[in-house]
């Protein structure tokens, strides 16, 4: 048959940081070809798929030739013959062919190149756009942009310990307009960084190097740069952290070097509360650790009212860790990224674990990135809500938020913005979300 895979091709390309990543092709008997590339995480959660590295001395250790070998040989001969546009089957290959729980034997990052190579092929064997082949003539929304305006913790010498300032625009009503506004707002903080004597370049994602001499100077200043790129803050621009406190976690505590502060989990939780009561903050990703869930809890109790509470090291894109923290009362949004479970089937179920729970979903690139543009299409093709992909700068950040505007084109007239309906139903209603008949 023409959908048939004929063969699967993995070489080593170079991602955003420079490092070695792995690509993957999938090529079918009647000729349709998928690529698919695999990016890295920097801040990561333990229960990740495991992105297998060659160590030794060659690019830092950071050499992917194991996983490019697993591509061409034990991977390749588990799919080909297979329907690409089976892709439950063929990620369940990937998965046997692996055989561990975590994908430490032949790579995540082998396994998610060749799962999203082999969804690009079947898309392309359709002769569809992979949005359109994913939704399946079900009716979705184009995604809410979620965009980094300062870039810190691992991505930028932990100069500020809180890892990601970010801004959402969720009345904007198309994502052309939402970009709009995140480039009147980026521009504004560049202007003010430079006003103030405190532009010292881009971190990994493209947001502007936080020079703050506190967390909360950085809010100050987001707030400020909202204000001075012409749009309300709290009205028409809100903001979202991501805490990534996983990474600030030190004896049985949290460490904020920044703000000269050792905190217990309950001050931690405290102090995100009080960030989140003094400015327009909407959404807040691991606001503690991954490993503390009573935490997550309490501050999704404190705070999952009325905002976006997401988990993102401590749910690594995991069903089962869906269902775990629903049970618990952690979290009311996950962040999806599917390297972290290493396939894609894996990574919508759990999507689907997160929405059978009324949880919002955001689909999320990695601080390490290529021109790979997959997740803007699975963002609007699996009607996730929102997507996060870094700033507003560098072409692998703005090759994804490019490709939402062809979406959006190819959409015309049928194209409708998920804006603040892709939110928890707590903050959607903070924001008069749905509006009254
Ligand atoms: C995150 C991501 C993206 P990393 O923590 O959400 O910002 O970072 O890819 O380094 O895990
Ligand atoms: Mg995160």
């Amino acid at each position: 048959m023409k959908s048939d895979i004929l063969a699967v091709r993995g070489r080593q390309i170079w991602d955003s940081r420079g490092r070695p990543t792995v690509e993957a092709e999938v090529v079918t008997a009647g000729g349709a070809v998928g690529r698919g590339m695999a990016p890295a995480g920097a801040s990561r959660g333990i229960h990740e798929a495991i992105d297998l590295r060659d160590g030794g001395p060659r690019f830092g250790g950071y050499g992917v030739e194991g996983a490019v070998a697993a591509v061409n040989g034990e991977l390749a001969r588990a799919i080909v013959g297979l329907d690409v546009r089976s892709q439950d089957q063929i990620d369940a290959r990937l998965i046997v062919a692996d055989g561990t729980t975590n994908k430490s034997r032949l790579g995540g990052n082998a396994t998610v190149a060749v799962s999203m190579a082999a969804l690009n092929a079947a898309a392309h064997c359709e002769g569809e756009p992979l949005w359109r082949w994913l939704a399946q003539g079900a009716p979705v929304r184009l995604p809410l942009p979620e965009i980094q305006i300062f870039g810190g913790g691992a991505h930028a010498g932990r100069r500020t310990d809180v890892q990601d300032f970010m801004i959402m625009a969720p009345f904007a009503g198309s994502v052309r307009r939402a970009l709009e506004i995140t480039a009147d707002v980026y521009r504004a903080a560049g202007e003010l960084m430079a006003r103030t004597g405190r532009l010292a370049g881009t971190a990994d994602e493209g947001g502007w190097w936080p020079n703050f001499t506190s967390n909360e100077d950085a809010l100050v200043a987001l707030t400020q740069a909202i204000e001075a790129s012409g749009h309300r803050p709290g009205a028409e621009v809100f903001i979202s952290l991501d805490v990534a406190a996983s990474e600030l976690v030190s004896g049985d505590g949290y460490r904020l070097p920044l703000d000269g502060a050792q905190l217990d989990s309950a001050a931690m939780v405290e102090r995100v509360a009080g960030w989140a009561r003094d400015y327009p903050i909407l959404s807040i990703e691991d606001p503690v650790g991954q490993e503390d869930e009573a935490a997550m809890a309490e501050a999704t109790r404190r705070l999952g009212g009325d905002t976006q509470i997401i988990g993102d090291d401590y749910l690594v894109t995991n069903a089962a860790r869906v269902e775990q923290a629903a049970a618990a009362g952690a979290c009311n949004a996950l962040l999806v990224k599917v390297n972290q479970a290493g396939t894609v089937s894996e990574a919508r179920q759990a999507l689907r674990a997160a929405r059978a729970h009324g949880w919002a979903t955001i689909v999320s690139a990695r601080s390490g990135e290529t021109e790979d543009v997959t997740i803007s299409h699975l963002a609007t093709g699996w009607d996730a809500g929102q997507l996060k992909v870094g700033s507003f700068a560098r072409s692998e950040r703005m090759a994804k938020w490019n490709e939402l505007l062809r979406i959006e084109a190819q959409m015309g007239e049928d194209a409708s913005f998920a804006g603040a309906g892709a939110l928890p139903a707590g903050a959607a209603a903070r924001l008069g979300w749905p509006p009254r008949a």
